[in-house]
C-alpha cells in the first residue's frame, strides 16, 4: 500500500507540475453515490463555460453516463471506468489530461468514484479538493470521514431543498465540520432549484480567476 501510495503521489506531483506551467487549475470533487456531483458540475457548465475553458474528467466504476450529462454542455470531456476501482489515480489522470489541450484550458474538473473514503487517500495532482454532501444522508458525515473533510478546500451541501423531509441537523453538521477543519467555506445550495448557487459560482470564478 505504501508503494502505491508513493508511486501515486510522484505522479501526483508530476501532473501538478504539468497544469502549473500551463496555468491550468483542477478540482477534484468527492462525495459519496448520489450528493449531486454531477449535478453541480451540470450547473458549473450550463453558467460558466461561455466565461471560461473548461474540461472534465468523469471517474466512474461502470458506465458513460455522467460523462454523457456533461457533454450536453459542450465542454471536453474525458471518461475513465474504474472497473470496480473505489477511487482515481494521479496515473489515470495523467494519461485523460493527454486527450485535453491544455494550452487552451483554464479549469479541468474531476468528477471522482463516489465514495468517501478512498478518493481522499489519493492526490490527483489537483489544486484542491471540493467535498459534496447533501442533506439526505444526514448530518454527521464530516466527523465520520474526517480526511476529505480536512483535505478540502470548501464543502458544498447540496439538496437544501430537501431539508424539511430530513432530520439533518444544520448545527450538528456545522459544528462537526468547523471542529474537522475550522474555517472552511461551506456552500449550501439545491442544484434542483438553484437555490445558493450563484455564491458557489462566484467562488469558483475567483478561484479559476487566483488560479488558486
Ligand atoms: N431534490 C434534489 N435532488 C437533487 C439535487 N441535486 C441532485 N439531485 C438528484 O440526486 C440524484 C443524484 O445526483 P447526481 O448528480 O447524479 O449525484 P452524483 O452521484 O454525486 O454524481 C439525481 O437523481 C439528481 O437529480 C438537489 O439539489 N435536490
Ligand atoms: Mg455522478
Amino acid at each position: 500500500m505504501k508503494r502505491v501510495l508513493d508511486r501515486n503521489r510522484d505522479m501526483a506531483a508530476r501532473v501538478r507540475e504539468k497544469l502549473g506551467v500551463r496555468n491550468v487549475i483542477m478540482i477534484n470533487l468527492i462525495s459519496s453515490p448520489g450528493a449531486g456531483k454531477t449535478s453541480l458540475l451540470e450547473k458549473i457548465c450550463e453558467h460558466l463555460s461561455g466565461e471560461m475553458r473548461i474540461a472534465v474528467i468523469e471517474g466512474d466504476v461502470a458506465t458513460d453516463r455522467d460523462a454523457r450529462r456533461i457533454e450536453k454542455y459542450q465542454v471536453p470531456v474525458v471518461l475513465i471506468n474504474t472497473d470496480g476501482g473505489c477511487h482515481l489515480d494521479s496515473n489515470s489522470i495523467d494519461m485523460a489530461l493527454r486527450e485535453f489541450d491544455l494550452d487552451n484550458l483554464d479549469v479541468v474538473f474531476v468528477e471522482n468514484v463516489g465514495n468517501l473514503v478512498c478518493p481522499a487517500h489519493f492526490d490527483l495532482g489537483e489544486t484542491f479538493k471540493l467535498a459534496v454532501v447533501s442533506t439526505t444522508e444526514g448530518d454527521d458525515k464530516p466527523i465520520k470521514y474526517p480526511m476529505l473533510f480536512r483535505e478540502a478546500m470548501a464543502v458544498v451541501l447540496n439538496k437544501t431543498d430537501l431539508l424539511i423531509h430530513t432530520d439533518f441537523s444544520h448545527e450538528t453538521f456545522l459544528a462537526d465540520m468547523h471542529q474537522v477543519n475550522p474555517g472552511i467555506p461551506v456552500f449550501e445550495l439545491s442544484c434542483r432549484t438553484g437555490d445558493g448557487l450563484d455564491e458557489f459560482l462566484e467562488w469558483i470564478k475567483l478561484s479559476v480567476s487566483k488560479k488558486v
